[in-house]
């Protein structure tokens, strides 16, 4: 595929603020999800969840349930295993065990959630009722819980990775021994950062119609990889591909827990191939917080050498993730621990030397699921955490000591031969230093200490490779390929539908997407609709995921369009009888340049291309219609940083976010609306992860926080405010030069909550090193306990 070496089109709409199209219909209420589709004769789904940890199965007794009137099916293992003996995954880093999921747990269950018996009935009251009259006779198993002893050996939690390790790895470069033999200052710290759900609004679901008469399978999946899910049903239930349609309604978020293949989503195309009747299953809350897939819970030991000036000199990282029982498919525990260790430990920082280890601890827990920012939070936290932690010891302010260390020349290749292009690494940290007015902000938390009130100050900087592409994954010596296609179509008139591979949750890409093509093709804004991968009939792709939907699909679309552009510049040529050269398209019409009053409209010239033979040029073939694919050649790395004040109350240990200054540099942005709003829900999700949020178990292992209210997400009374401050890099690898930012708020956001709680507690003499920092934790600290 090609670079895009120069941003090949005049900017005239990318840039701009326009209103998201798709907000009318969404805010209207007049979106379309999972659970607005019905199709006549469905039947609805519920599962019989294992209540254990870890335990043989001994007998499953479905009678009563299969004889409750209205229930039309009742499956276990047994009657699923010789369709599909379940969903194998593994990730190509180093190191990394394959593990199978089953549909339905077989002989032993793996942890509380973990789906036993489907039941189907006319309805959900009917299936859940049925659910209720099932009888699981279970003989306990000791449940494996702590992952920094299960990974050591010890008891099994499953009898697949007998020593309990999916996933273990190490890597040196550069002289690391010696940085640390010479090191004047070393410092290190333990972080740990709590479980957590993505917890998206809309839980997850799917709706299988299998229609005999053609043997053609629809689902309509609540998901953000559909192309995923469709192979995955053809190699896993022998379904041809050409007669399996994966089709994507609106979606209420994602945020990476859609990014997965869940046994249900290969059980209810089964189940109505089985009984040639269309099954939905929309599951509740509490088995979305119970098997929905948990998130970012991680153990990262980190270590700075440093000289007598502060200068790092070596990097130490050791990245344990509590993996949970299965891999989640398809991308595996890797997304933690591998992610953090391989991609985090140097930053924006200009470190010689780095060593890292990652591990995966099977346990008897939800697996380890992706979650926005998924490896990258908890190793920025690790990494600017520790920062402040020399900051302190050295008593140099967070700015200095990160503008010391920040590299300042590009490209950059850090220890491990990844190459940055360009960034506005150093600028972030002044940018912030002077938003946040730091000695006015000094003075007025020395004044406020002395009434008895703490505030603290809190930054956090980061460099998210986003637009995840199989350059990237490359540069990483992992070897999986992501590619996507665009389709553009000009029909006859001149209004213009994109598709793209990749489906939306809420990112806009109705709107960014067409801002992109109509710069391209120099025609009005609402000249284009976007059909945002609603069905896999349309282009092709890898999923929306990895922030790559602006630089990947933005660059087929950008291909696609610009092919278009090529023929009707060449009918536009003949009809005004001028050189292609010579021709411009710019709002709607195509013009001779230096000669305004020669012109012609672009919708006249799509008439041409397709119905008057006489404006062809020679070998023209009418029509206007491309596919075209795009991938990176290289890593794309977007940055910025979070800088955040907050308020501590010794009394409650309730800590209070007054506002959030961001800077983010995502090269150039195609909507600075969308970006920001992006940026402010990542921070507000990043805000949760840093003080309440935190899925918690009990010592047998039974789920105790399986609703909102006891799983406490951020909502509108904890929203700070924010300022932020763009930065502009564009990328010379991408179209249009934007770079990918979906994740950033929440990559480095509980850093910046940390450091802040941090900072606000200094006059108690401890600091945490645990997220969330809960008012618990926070008033033990007040009291001199350090946890840590
Ligand atoms: N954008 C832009 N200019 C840029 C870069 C991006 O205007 N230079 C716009 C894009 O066009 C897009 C949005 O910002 O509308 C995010 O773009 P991008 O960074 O390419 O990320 P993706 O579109 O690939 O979205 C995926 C990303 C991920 S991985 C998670 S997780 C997440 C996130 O998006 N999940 C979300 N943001 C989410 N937002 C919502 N509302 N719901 C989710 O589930
Ligand atoms: S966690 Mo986002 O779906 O890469």
């Amino acid at each position: 595929n090609p670079h895009f070496n120069s941003p090949p089109i005049t900017r005239n709409l990318v840039g701009r603020r326009l209103p998201r199209t798709e907000d009318a219909k969404l805010l209207t209420g007049r979106g379309r999800y999972l659970n607005d589709i019905n199709v006549e004769g469905q039947l609805h789904a519920c599962l019989v969840r294992s209540p254990a940890a870890h335990a043989r199965i001994i007998d499953i007794d479905t009678a009563a349930a299969s004889e409750l009137p209205g229930v039309h099916l009742v499956w276990t293992a047994t009657d699923v295993e010789p369709h599909c003996a379940g969903i194998e995954a593994q990730y190509s880093a180093d190191g990394c065990e394959a593990m199978t999921m089953p549909l339905l747990a077989k002989h032993v269950v793996r942890y509380v959630g973990e789906p036993v018996v489907l039941v189907l009935a006319d309805s959900r009251a009917v299936a859940e009722d049925a659910c209720d009259l099932v009888n699981l006779e279970l003989e306990a198993l000791e449940a494996v819980l702590d992952p920094l002893s299960s990974i050591k050996g010890g008891p099994v939690a499953n009898g697949e990775r007998p020593d309990n390790v999916g996933i273990r790895g190490r890597e040196t470069f550069g002289n690391i021994d010696e940085a640390f033999k010479d090191a004047e200052h070393v410092v290190s710290a333990l972080f740990h950062s709590g479980r957590v759900a993505a917890a998206p609004m809309e839980t997850r679901g799917c709706l299988a119609h299998y229609d005999w008469a053609d043997d053609r399978l629809r689902l309509w999946a609540s998901t953000q990889m559909p192309h995923f899910l469709k192979l995955t049903l053809s190699l896993n239930l022998g379904f041809a591909e050409s007669r399996c349609e994966i089709i994507s309604p609106d979606t209420g978020g994602g945020f990476g827990q859609k990014a997965h293949v869940f046994p249900e989503d290969l059980l209810m195309p089964l189940a109505s191939r089985h009984l040639k009747r269309p099954v939905k299953w929309v599951e509740d809350r509490r088995e979305n917080l119970l098997s929905g897939s948990h998130a970012h819970e991680q153990f990262v030991t980190i270590q700075y050498a440093a000289n007598s000036d502060g200068k790092i000199t070596g990097v130490r990282t050791h990245a344990l993730v509590d993996g949970g029982a299965y891999h989640m498919p398809p991308q595996t525990m890797a997304v933690e621990s591998w992610c953090t260790a391989a991609v985090t430990p140097t930053g924006v920082y200009d470190i010689p030397a780095a060593e890292y280890v990652y591990e995966g601890a099977v346990t008897n827990k939800c697996p380890m699921g992706a979650y926005r920012g998924v490896g990258y939070m908890a190793g920025t936290l690790a990494r600017e955490s520790l920062m402040d932690d020399l900051a302190r010891r050295l008593n140099v302010s967070p700015f200095e000591v990160r503008r010391q260390n920040v590299v300042k020349e590009f490209p950059w290749t850090n220890p491990q031969g990844i190459e940055y292009e360009e960034g506005s690494w150093e600028a972030t940290i002044n940018t912030l230093e002077e938003m946040v007015d730091y000695p006015a902000f000094l003075e007025r938390q020395a004044a406020a200490r002395k009434e008895g009130r703490y505030l603290g100050l809190g930054i956090s900087v980061f460099v998210e490779s986003s637009g995840e592409s199989s350059g990237m994954l490359k540069g990483h010596g992992i070897q999986e390929i992501y590619h996507d296609t665009a389709t553009v179509k000009m029909d006859s008139t001149g209004s213009v539908t994109v598709s793209v591979g990749v489906n939306s949750q809420g990112q806009g890409h109705e709107t960014t997407l067409a801002q992109m093509a109509a710069d391209v093709l120099g025609i009005p804004f609402d000249w284009i609709s976007v059909d945002p991968g609603t069905s896999t009939k349309n282009a092709y792709g890898s999923g929306t995921i990895g922030s790559r939907v602006a630089v990947i699909a933005g660059g087929c679309v950008n291909r696609a369009a610009s092919a278009i552009k090529e023929k009707i510049v060449a009918v536009a040529a003949h009809m005004l009888e001028s050189s292609e050269e010579d021709i411009v398209l710019e709002d709607g019409v195509a013009s001779v340049i230096g000669a305004p009053d020669s012109k012609v409209d672009i919708s006249e010239v799509a008439m041409a291309a397709y119905w008057d033979e006489s404006q062809w040029p020679a070998g023209f073939e009418p029509g206007l219609e491309f596919t075209k694919s795009w991938d990176t050649s290289r890593p794309m790395f977007s940055n910025g940083g979070h800088a955040m004040i907050v308020e501590l109350d010794p009394v409650t240990g309730f800590v209070t976010v007054e506002k959030v200054f961001s800077v983010e540099d995502c090269g150039v942005m195609i909507n600075p609306t969308i970006v920001e709003g992006q940026i402010r829900g990542g921070v507000v999700q990043g805000i949760g992860l840093g003080l309440f949020e935190e899925l918690v178990y009990d010592k047998s292992g039974n789920l105790s926080t399986t609703s909102f209210l006891d799983y406490q997400t951020p909502t509108m009374d904890v929203s700070p405010t924010f300022e932020i401050r763009h930065l502009e890099t564009p990328s010379k690898f991408s179209a249009s030069g934007v770079r990918g930012m979906g994740e950033s708020g929440l990559i480095a956001a509980p850093a910046a909550v940390l450091n802040a709680v941090n900072d606000a507690l200094s006059p108690f003499g401890t600091a945490l090193h645990e997220l969330p920092a809960s008012p618990e934790r926070v008033l033990r600290a007040t009291q001199g306990i350090d946890d840590s």
